[in-house]
């Protein structure tokens, strides 16, 4: 299994988060990277390789240019106004308020963010470029031949929308490793999404197509975060229409009742037979995740990662969330073992 990573992550280091009404000890940080690159080294289960550089066109073929733009300053710009900390919005342009882009930069951060918890720092928007860099070589590496790969992608990017940033995500990695692959000549691809979290940017990117097959598991978002997407009733528009598939489950959820789910996601990528499989991987479906309640042990990600292996697809792994940092590098070894099956 060819696997890519490399180190400008540590340029995106927030120090605390805003959750539960108070600033917390930010849970998405480079220590995650850290702890998934001396387990996968220890268990050697492949090469580890530096990312090739794609530049900005790939972004921009599913973010907007006035975003990536926004995001390339945002932080420079904060530091006008506030000299010491990283960037969060305050204010967002919701119901009765004009959808109008405003010059200043409290004003861009609300209009272009999902939420206030996902700050940015100096060194942010090279990090985010770093995970795209890598999602781009797993995926090159898988349609020059490779059967597996995995993209250990940090910051996430599942939350990021077309013009939004979201859930501790900048630039949507597998989204953008999903049209490159499109436009590479795939004609069909297939996006399984199996972080604890829906994976409401990406659903949203896609939600109108039917080249890009979407398929979640995650916690209910009546119960969960992001809350305003991943229910089971939407199953694409349009085009689309079908090609959206939301298997939304409650806290609490243990392997039996994931591998029922698993189950049916497997299934609809089967009957879609897509030329590649690009999986966006959580380990933060785990029993001990300090943000989430779902109770996977570590076994079950070697049993998940089995079930996708068993459609025998070229298949792109990249990494999305998972903050039980302890754990997390065996979780992930884990899963690419079952993945990777006899190879
Ligand atoms: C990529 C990814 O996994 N993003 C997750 C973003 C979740 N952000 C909201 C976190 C709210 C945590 N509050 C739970 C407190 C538990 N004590
Ligand atoms: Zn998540």
């Amino acid at each position: 299994m060819r696997i890519f990573h490399s180190d400008v992550h540590r340029r995106h280091a927030p120090q605390r988060e805003l959750s539960g009404g108070e600033f917390m000890a930010a849970v998405e940080t480079p220590e995650r990277v850290e702890t998934i690159l001396a387990a996968l080294q220890a268990a050697s289960i492949g090469s580890l390789e530096a990312p090739e550089t794609f530049g900005e066109k790939p972004m921009a073929a599913v973010h907007t240019r006035a975003y990536l733009d926004f995001l390339k300053t945002a932080h420079q710009d904060w530091r006008r106004e506030y000299p010491d900390q990283d960037a969060l919005p305050l204010i967002w342009p919701m119901r009765g308020l004009r959808q109008r882009l405003p010059a200043s930069i409290d004003g861009r951060l609300g209009y272009y963010s999902a939420d206030a918890g996902t700050p940015i720092t100096a060194g942010s928007w090279d990090a985010a470029c770093g995970g795209v860099d890598i999602a781009l070589s797993a995926t090159r590496a898988v349609l020059a031949g490779e059967r597996v790969s995995y993209g250990l992608c940090r910051p996430p990017g599942h939350h990021a929308a077309a013009d939004l940033m979201c859930g501790y995500c900048f630039l949507n990695n597998a989204a953008i490793a999903a049209q490159w692959a499109r436009d590479q000549g795939a004609e069909r691809v297939a996006v399984l999404d199996v972080d604890y979290h829906h994976g409401n940017g990406t659903q949203d990117i896609f939600y109108a197509r039917d080249d890009v097959l979407f398929v979640s598991i995650h916690a209910d978002p009546d119960q969960e975060y992001p809350y305003f997407l991943g229910f089971a009733d939407e199953a694409g528009e349009g085009r689309g229409k079908g090609f959206n598939l939301n298997l939304p489950l409650p806290w609490g959820t243990s392997w039996p009742d994931y591998a029922g789910a698993l189950d049916q996601a497997v299934a609809r990528i089967e009957g879609y037979r897509p030329d590649i499989l690009i999986v966006s991987f959580g380990a933060d479906t785990f029993k001990e995740d300090p943000i989430s309640r779902f109770t996977l042990e570590t076994l079950d990600f070697a049993k998940m990662g089995a079930a996708i292996a068993q459609l025998g697809l070229p298949t792109v792994v990249l990494q999305e969330g998972g903050y039980a940092v302890e754990a997390l590098g065996t979780n992930v070894v884990s899963f690419l073992t079952g993945v990777a099956g006899d190879e």
